[in-house]
């Protein structure tokens, strides 16, 4: 059984997606940040960071979204969000996973967090710094679905797909959204299209894209 502590539209986004895909039961905790309910006590024993996602699973709290995804990935098999042990794709898996973990999640944290770095807004000088990593990083992905796509993982949709349309999804009021790219936004309309993503619009209360 699963747990899943949440707050509309952020990083649990990935997780609520990849178990709307599996159609496994959980349960759906959402944690108010205006209330500033991440960093209350009851929650740090679950998360010490404060930040969701949180996904309990048969008692025990996991977070970090992208490793979430992995784990659900892996724990079912049966909903194939990413290719086989051994497979020809399972080497792109690891990739592209640790790639928008790394080179993108982090850039956005900041982007969105200034207090992150002890500063109540950016320098404009590191904000268009953090601006020109998310870009690059995201010309990068468009230029590798251009040549291999639609899918990160080639023809085939898996789980990664929803956390680069999660991301996507993040800098849709920012300088350059990640949709002003071709293939991106290519991606993004397949994904946007499932089921998975429309019904957590439902649950989430989400609008925007
Ligand atoms: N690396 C973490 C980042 C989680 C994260 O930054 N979550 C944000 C929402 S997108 C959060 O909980 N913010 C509330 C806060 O920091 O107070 C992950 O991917 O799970």
């Amino acid at each position: 059984m699963y747990t899943l502590y949440y707050s509309p539209g952020t990083a649990s986004m990935v997780v609520h997606l990849a178990l709307l895909e599996i159609g496994c039961p959980y349960e759906l905790v959402k944690v108010d940040f205006a209330a500033d309910e991440q960093h209350r006590p009851e929650y740090l024993k679950l998360n010490p960071l404060g930040r969701v996602p949180t996904l309990v699973i048969d008692g025990k709290p996991c977070f970090e979204s992208t490793a979430l995804l992995m784990l659900l990935a892996e724990r079912h098999p049966e909903a194939a969000l990413a290719p086989p042990p051994g497979s020809e794709a399972r080497p792109a898996w690891y990739q592209w996973n640790v790639y928008f973990a790394n080179a993108l999640a982090p850039a956005y944290r900041y982007w969105f967090y200034p207090a992150d770095l002890g500063q109540p807004e950016h320098a404009p000088e590191l904000k268009s710094a953090l601006r020109e990593r998310i870009e690059s990083a995201w010309a990068v992905v468009d230029r590798h679905l251009a040549e291999r796509g639609p899918y990160v993982l080639g023809e085939r949709f898996s789980g990664v797909d929803l956390l680069a349309t999660m991301l996507m999804r993040w800098s849709r009021n920012m300088p350059r959204p990640a949709t002003e790219w071709t293939a991106l936004r290519r991606l993004a309309e397949r994904v946007r299209a499932r089921p998975s993503w429309r019904r957590l619009y439902e649950l989430e209360g989400l609008t925007e894209w």
